[in-house]
């Protein structure tokens, strides 16, 4: 690919590269910055980008990859809306001999010669951090601790793998019993709807486990609405750490946040433009993130970026 000469584009030097990425949708304030991310970086990096928005469904990102294929693009990019069925479009990206870079979410294909890299954070890892910070605050109890858990979207790498880390740490210890798990779709509206039926249906929960901050932030519309105070009567604890996730930390309304980093873009252009020069990279680059209580997140809040 890249035949068709050079744009005289910035930076790296040669032929631009032109890249389809297929994005999930736009359901989170994570997407958003994630978007905002990989374009910015792709015009940083003067790669042409041919970008997607899948709105939550396969069937859109799989026809989004084939018209990627028939474009001829350089690369294909793309943050897999759940885990299964990928084998026969990433086959045909691979007969065509266009590589496919996983960015966010990964597919559970056991042949990993139908992708180059697979670039995002390790899921398990931010259930087990939830879980741990769970134990930590009720380490001097042995009362039940009633737990409710909001899944992200069903299929899909972050809820599969945030639900069993989490459970894995919390399942040590008897006094931790998950009473209801439901997803929330990733969304805020679907967070604060399936918030309210479990506050209809359990009468005591002491804490909710949800797969992001934005179902969490539905989650408190709820637990607000019920006349419960969020953070104090229920103990809240979310995934990502956007802006509206970390303001509500700060307020005192969420009590743990595990960080889930959007910022993907620049060191996917970097990983795309050497795949496309032939140099190794590694199958798998892990982003690197912390975690934040009320108090790191008022410290961490004027100079959040997304
Ligand atoms: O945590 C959530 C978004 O795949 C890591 O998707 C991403 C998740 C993120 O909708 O907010």
């Amino acid at each position: 690919g890249g035949g068709s000469g050079g744009t005289g584009g910035s930076g790296g030097g040669g032929d631009a590269i032109t890249m389809g990425f297929s994005q999930v949708g736009a359901e989170s304030g994570w997407r958003t910055a994630n978007t905002k991310s990989v374009q910015d970086s792709a015009k940083n990096a003067g790669v042409t980008l041919k970008f997607s928005d899948a709105q939550q469904k396969q069937e859109n990102q799989i026809k989004a990859i084939r018209s990627y294929i028939q474009q001829k693009v350089d690369i294909i990019a793309f943050s897999p809306v759940v885990e299964s069925g990928w084998e026969t479009v990433l086959k045909e990206a691979k007969d065509a001999k266009i590589p496919v870079i996983l960015t966010d979410r990964a597919v559970d294909s056991k042949d990993t010669t139908l992708y180059k890299t697979f670039l995002g954070s390790d899921f398990i890892e931010e259930g087990k951090k939830a879980g741990q910070w769970l134990v930590e605050e009720y380490k001097s109890s042995t009362d039940p601790v009633n737990i409710v858990e909001l899944q992200g979207t069903t299929g899909s790498a972050p809820a599969n793998d945030r639900k069993a880390g989490f459970a894995e740490v919390i399942g040590a210890e008897s006094k931790f019993k998950i009473v209801a798990s439901q997803t929330g779709d990733f969304t805020r509206a679907k967070g604060k709807e399936v918030m309210e039926a479990f506050l209809k249906s359990n009468p005591d929960i002491d804490v909710l486990y949800a797969h992001n901050d934005d179902m969490g932030l539905g989650a408190i519309e709820a637990i607000e609405g019920a006349g419960k105070v969020p953070g104090k009567d229920i103990k809240i604890i979310t995934v990502d750490a956007v802006k509206d996730g970390m303001q509500a930390l700060s307020d005192g309304k969420i009590n743990f946040i595990v960080e889930c980093s959007p910022l993907l873009g620049p060191q996917l252009m970097d990983l795309a433009k050497k795949v496309i020069k032939g140099e190794q990279v590694p199958a798998r680059v892990v982003t690197e993130e912390t975690t934040f209580n009320q108090e790191q997140a008022k410290q961490a809040l004027s100079t959040r970026q997304y």
